[in-house]
């Protein structure tokens, strides 16, 4: 028996892969993840490094998409959902069937513990959509990257999923100008702060470094 409230999001997602919405209304990027623990490592915060919601939104100007009927004014534009292959099969399975019905170009899938099966199992049903996997951790890597031959999954090292954002962007950059000049404009800005920090440490030496960066940081 599936309870209402994942029954519902089971309808949602099929009323909006039947809407046939035009590209620029619908989320380019899904971000799907097994638990919302794990979402501090997918999108950031709470002790964390930066993670796929900071390079999406912060970086590279999508915004998040919350109403399918009330698209934000940005272009590019991800959504966030948690299911769970093991918890929420069904869900996990509504997700990645419609994903591709739903305008969603590519998915990023995050799990975490030793059986992490939502990413690969979203590849295979959302196939040949491209699915970026994260591990959660580290005991997660096995689990997400081991895919026989013929069922592919894309996947970062565990715990980054601020460059499975950037992968996803990479994908969307084929067709859209705009976003590459977005992408390269980070590149360039992530350039820029490592020569800044690189002349500081030569100029100021290791301990005069040391009182100017560690001391703004703490
Ligand atoms: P809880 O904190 O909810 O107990 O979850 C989640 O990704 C999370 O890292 C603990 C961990 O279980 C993981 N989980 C999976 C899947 N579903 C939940 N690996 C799955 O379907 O792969």
């Amino acid at each position: 028996m599936t309870p209402d409230s994942v029954q519902s999001l089971i309808d949602q997602l099929r009323e909006e892969a039947e809407m046939d919405r035009p590209n620029d209304l619908t989320p380019d990027v899904g971000i799907v993840m097994g638990s919302d623990s794990d979402l501090a490592t997918m999108a950031g915060g709470k002790g964390k490094r930066p993670g796929a919601y900071a390079a999406l939104a912060d970086e590279l100007g999508f915004e998040e998409q919350t109403d399918y009927a009330d698209a934000p004014d940005a272009r590019f534009t991800f959504e966030t959902f948690v299911c769970s292959a093991h918890r929420t099969p069904e869900l996990m399975y509504a997700y990645a069937e419609t994903a591709a019905d739903r305008g969603v170009d590519v998915i990023i899938a995050g799990a975490g513990g030793k059986s992490a099966d939502l990413p690969n199992m979203t590849a295979s049903i959302a196939y040949p959509l491209p699915v970026i996997g994260v591990p959660v951790q580290e005991k997660s890597v096995d689990s997400v990257i081991g895919m026989p031959q013929g069922a592919p999954i894309t996947a970062v090292d565990a715990g980054k999923s601020f460059n499975a954002a950037l992968s996803a962007a990479q994908i969307l950059a084929r067709q859209h100008d705009e976003l590459r000049d977005r992408l390269v404009s980070y590149h360039e800005a992530l350039q820029t702060e490592v020569g800044e920090v690189s002349r500081d440490l030569h100029e100021l030496g290791t301990p005069g470094f040391k009182d100017a960066y560690w001391e703004r940081e703490e």
